[in-house]
């Protein structure tokens, strides 16, 4: 049986990450392959209760290193339990957000030395490593106008959902230039795995320049 493929999508809020984690999975299942999708933090029952209150706005505030211990539980679990599991049956595994917004959130924008990330993701992730990171790239002030229009439409009550960000959407817009400067040092220092995509498109231009990606690094209709 052939290691399946691990994608990863990243970027700041609003960028457009689950809606291209899906449609790249209707385009892989559309090929014949078998589809994981999954998120972090989550994507276990573990880490799904770790994301409850890792986004929780009401907890108190906390260093970028206990966040990023947190993180890298949760994904410590993610890994064993849906990840590799996945990977050795031969499945794709799409996973929206992954150890890059570590680096870019709680490292980058959080101020937490590389050296103490380098060391968790060398003890956590280690081998497994995503084989493509798409790197939605987006103006932070556009992408958090969609994820607040996005709260609104869910609720219908624009004025309670607004006041409502979990507790990264919330902060400043340093934070979240300093996060869009984080993903695209990411991306530069990793050509090979990473690529970054324009995320000012209509979600089908963007969703056919993914395809493109995909099908030119991991020959996807070759391992059907
Ligand atoms: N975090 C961290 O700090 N450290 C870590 O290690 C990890 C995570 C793993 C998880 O939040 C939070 O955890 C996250 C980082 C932190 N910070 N926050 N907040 P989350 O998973 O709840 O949220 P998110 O990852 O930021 O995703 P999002 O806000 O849901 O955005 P998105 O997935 O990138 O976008 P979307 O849901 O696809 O689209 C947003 C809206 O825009 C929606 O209404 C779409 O219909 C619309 N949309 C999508 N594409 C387009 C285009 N092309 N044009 C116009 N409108 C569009």
């Amino acid at each position: 049986m052939a290691i399946g493929k691990f994608i990863t999508l990243e970027g700041g809020e609003g960028a457009g990450k689950s809606t291209q984690a899906e449609l790249l999975a209707v385009r892989l299942r559309a090929i014949g392959l078998d589809v994981v999708m999954t998120r972090e933090p989550g994507g276990s029952p573990f880490g799904e209760r770790l994301r409850a209150v890792l986004l929780d706005a009401t907890m108190p505030e906390h260093s970028a290193l206990s966040e990023a211990l947190l993180f890298y539980a949760a994904r410590a679990d993610h890994l064993e339990t849906t990840i590799r599991p996945a990977l050795a049956k031969g499945r794709w595994v799409i996973c929206d957000r992954f150890a890059d917004s570590t680096r870019a959130y709680q490292g980058t924008a959080g101020a937490l030395d590389f050296k103490t990330i380098d060391t968790l993701d060398a003890l956590v992730v280690a081998q497994t490593q995503p084989d493509l990171t798409l790197m939605i790239d987006l103006d932070p002030e556009v992408g958090m106008q969609r994820a607040n229009a996005r709260r609104c439409l869910q609720t219908n009550d624009a004025e309670e959902t607004a006041s409502h960000p979990d507790r990264f959407e919330g902060r400043a817009a340093a934070f979240h230039e300093a996060l869009r400067r984080g993903f695209l040092d990411i991306a530069a220092n990793n050509p090979e795995r990473c690529a970054v995509i324009d995320g000012n498109n209509d979600a089908e231009t963007i969703s056919d320049n993914v395809w493109s990606i995909v099908k030119d690094r991991l020959q996807p209709g070759e391992r059907k």
